[in-house]
């Protein structure tokens, strides 16, 4: 629970810019978050953002080129309205870069495939974090086009060379993907993913979000500090969305209308207007923010002696206890070979040579 209420915090107060601003005003630095006053360490993390705001995202298909005819049929009025989908023409455009733009309800952007003849059509949108994230939710919000029956979560945590399924939806679960909608999470396959009927919880024609929540179900998520393996399920650096079908086969009477409608206008289609992905640079507890490092990377801006990209190893001469993961209770701070010996001086002295460099970064 507490972990939870923890994301939700992030969610509600997503930026701790306005908190530090109340400090930069005065003369001394603002606190460090990884430190408590007594310079003692303790657990830090980056705040909680949308990881796939602005970021490209390679879909497998987009429409415009060459400019094609698409129709919607609104639900209120059973009647298909047709548009031209122009990659030429910015205010026909439907790129891919609208997947990840600001979501603002009032005008909402669409990234849209290109039209296709059969409901059975595969459309992919791959989406690159640049770095480990520990993810909360994943989230899709599709456009007035009708929501996909089936469609495949996948994630990487190896920047793209292997994928692992993260959730499918469909409402033929076993016939579409292989998978049970009766699977039961337990301690002992806290890994495994899901397939849940994409027609169930939504009121059809009002909701168009389908949104993943990485923890929803699993047992150890009341102890995530203490579960390497949901601590890793959670971990992802690419997230890829396979759509595998637009409509069920075997429909009702509505879903019927619409398809003759589509089918009518020669075109089927994929169209989404915000892709999220709610989460947190990975830093291992080790690190209050994620920065540009010297060759471009996303980086750790690690503490507590700890080196790496996610903070995951000791730094060098910081071996004299092995790395851990930070938690609530022990913040896990790698210690240098005189440390053994040495004291609060030590803590000390490492917390003024992190703050000189930060001074540093901030200067150079
Ligand atoms: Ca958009």
């Amino acid at each position: 629970m507490f972990r939870l209420v923890f994301f939700l915090s992030g969610l509600l107060f997503p930026t701790s810019h306005a908190y530090h601003g109340m400090f930069s005003a005065q003369a001394h630095p603002p606190p460090d978050p990884c430190y408590e006053e007594m310079s003692e360490p303790r657990r830090c993390i980056p705040d909680f953002v949308n990881a796939a705001f602005g970021k490209e995202v390679r879909a497998s298909s987009e429409c415009g080129t060459p400019a094609s005819r698409y129709c919607t049929t609104s639900t209120s009025s059973a009647r298909s309205s047709c548009q031209i989908c122009d990659a030429t023409n910015p205010k026909r455009a439907h790129p891919a870069s609208y997947l990840t733009d600001l979501n603002n309800p009032n005008n909402l952007t669409c990234w849209m495939s290109e039209p296709f003849a059969d409901p059975l059509h595969n459309v992919s949108l791959t989406l690159s974090l640049g770095k480990k994230y520990e993810l909360t939710y994943v989230s899709l919000q599709f456009c007035n086009a009708a929501k996909p029956d089936s469609l495949a979560l996948y994630k990487s945590m190896d920047f793209g060379k292997s994928w692992h399924p993260f959730q499918f939806y469909s409402s033929q679960c076993r016939r579409v993907y292989g998978r049970s909608t009766r699977v039961a999470i337990t301690k002992s396959n806290e890994q495994e993913a899901l397939c849940a009927d994409s027609n169930v919880g939504t009121d059809v024609g009002t909701s168009t979000r389908v949104a993943f929540s990485t923890l929803e179900g699993r047992p150890s998520a009341y102890d995530f500090d203490n579960s390497p393996v949901l601590q890793d399920w959670v971990t992802a650096t690419d997230i890829k969305v396979v759509f595998n079908r637009l409509t069920a086969p075997e429909s009702h009477d509505n879903e019927t209308n619409e398809t003759m409608s589509q089918q009518q206008a020669g075109s089927f289609f994929y169209a989404v207007s915000d892709f999220a992905v709610g989460g947190r640079c990975k830093c291992n507890g080790h690190a209050s923010r994620c920065v540009h490092d010297r060759e471009g990377q996303l980086s750790c801006d690690c503490k507590h002696n700890t080196a790496g990209r996610d903070c995951e190893r000791c730094k060098p001469f910081h071996f004299d206890r092995p790395w851990g993961r930070a938690t609530a209770h022990e913040a896990h701070e790698c210690v240098g070979l005189t440390s053994s010996n040495g004291g609060p001086d030590v803590h000390v002295h490492d917390h003024f040579a992190s703050w000189l460099r930060i001074g540093t970064q901030s200067h150079g």
